[in-house]
């Protein structure tokens, strides 16, 4: 099933139509409300007219997260106050959070962009989504909430946190879909084992994890440990929320398509901002195309990926690959760059880990250092010198630098306790 059969799969030729009218009628609107844009184009030497087609997007500038800090709060809306019926905010770790606003309208396809996400992840009609994203301020709760209502489930808004009720919920109201960050649902997993709940007994099916970065190492463990299958759900405040991109049931492993008749997805090379051919990795652009309260162009989200077009997927829509991280989130490390999800990657492929871990980085001298702390598997000794080497050895031939070591017991590496996970430690 697909929850919208005619969009999702638009021949691509089609879908450039659509979102070519789509960038003509919003520069218009932005050069016309938003003071900002009306002065990047007059910066560009651009005037709307210009703009003729989606081919022409990459002559206008980026939008940063910087200007709407500048804008702070509502400078950026291109829709009257009182039209607005919904403000998020995302969690800025320092200064003011970015502020982001939805008229009716746009929680209509917000509505409709989860609606699909989660017809894609497996979820129907009829079943029920125990839904432990946070609800407030952040996105994922109130975001998963409206689409699983648009497509007609029953939503059970248990919210992050508070793990004995999680589990409670899970065996007694019997809901086939859990939504949750995918470091949440390793602690389900881990406490359901705990408490020898075996997950065999539990009704759900499927799992929609999203909102920080993951790999397969995680995806085999929450499978095995909730019995689901589990699939990754993709998406900012600034562009909507979750559900700017889904990955399919059925096609896991080969990226998540991105709803492209509402978000048009760019790579672009990080240092000089030019966009690169399919394939390659970059920093991820979104254009919101339809949305009214708070559209953006260009905007460069930070997060490293790539894209490319599936000619085996069920729909026509381009597919991302799995975020790798965040650019500032990048760690330098003796001169080179590291995304922790590497070192996931690894531990994927030790069989005596559990993908619980952190790595806490420190300067000796002028000597930047990484540890990795990472539990072993049930049964293991994590002093058996001989793992800790095989990883050493591993880490270096693959990521090419030296890390410490520390193997830890099963369950004594904090886990999240209901949202996304901090696994880097830097004390530099
Ligand atoms: O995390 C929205 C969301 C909620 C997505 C629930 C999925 C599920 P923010 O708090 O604004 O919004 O954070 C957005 O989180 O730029 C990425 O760096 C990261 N992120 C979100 N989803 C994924 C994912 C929500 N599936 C930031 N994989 C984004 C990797 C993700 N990183």
């Amino acid at each position: 099933m697909l929850y919208n059969p005619s969009i999702e799969t638009l021949p691509l030729a089609k879908l450039r139509q659509l979102q070519s009218e789509r960038l003509r009628a919003l520069v218009n609107r932005l050069y016309e409300k938003v003071p900002f844009y009306r002065q990047q184009f007059t910066v560009a030497g651009l005037m709307p007219g210009d703009i003729k087609g989606i081919e022409d997007l990459r002559r206008l500038p980026f939008t940063r997260k910087a200007d709407l800090r500048d804008n702070y709060p509502y400078g950026m809306f291109a829709t009257p106050m009182e039209e607005v019926r919904r403000i998020h905010a995302s969690s800025g770790t320092t200064g003011k959070p970015t502020v982001v606003g939805y008229n009716q309208h746009d929680l209509g396809v917000f509505n409709e962009v989860v609606a699909r996400s989660l017809v894609a992840a497996g979820a129907r009609p009829g079943m029920r989504l125990h839904n432990a994203y946070g609800y407030g301020l952040f996105t994922g709760g109130l975001g998963m909430h409206g689409g699983a209502t648009r497509l007609g489930m029953a939503v059970i808004p248990v919210s992050g946190g508070m793990t004995d009720r999680q589990l409670t919920i899970l065996q007694d109201f019997s809901p086939e879909v859990i939504c949750c960050t995918p470091s949440y649902a390793q602690t389900l997993a881990a406490e359901c084992a705990k408490r020898g709940i075996d997950p065999a007994t539990l009704s759900t099916r499927y799992a929609v994890l999203g909102a920080e970065p993951w790999t397969e190492a995680i995806r085999q463990q929450v499978e095995a440990g909730l019995q689901v299958s589990a699939t990754n759900i993709y998406g900012l405040s600034e562009i909507m929320g979750p559900g700017v991109s889904q990955e399919d049931v059925d096609e896991k492993g080969t990226g998540s398509y991105i709803w492209e008749d509402h978000f048009f997805p760019e790579v672009v090379d990080r240092e000089t901002g030019q966009p690169l051919p399919y394939g390659e990795e970059g920093v991820l652009v979104f254009t919101t195309l339809t949305k009214q309260t708070f559209p953006l162009l260009r905007y460069w989200t930070n997060d490293i990926c790539s894209l490319h077009y599936d000619p085996n997927g069920k729909r026509t829509h381009i597919k991302m690959a799995a975020i790798k991280g965040r650019a500032d989130d990048m760690l330098i490390i003796r001169g080179v760059n590291l995304f922790y999800t590497q070192v996931e990657e690894v531990i994927e492929q030790m069989d005596f880990l559990v993908p619980n871990y952190r790595l806490i980085v420190t300067r000796e001298g002028t000597m930047d250092q990484v540890e990795v702390q990472v539990e072993v598997a049930p049964g293991l000794d994590a002093a058996n010198p001989d793992l800790a080497a095989a990883l050493s050895q591993k880490i270096k031939n693959t990521i090419g630098l030296s890390m410490k070591i520390s193997l830890q017991a099963p369950g004594s590496i904090p886990g999240s306790e209901g949202g996304k996970l901090s696994r880097v430690e830097d004390r530099r």
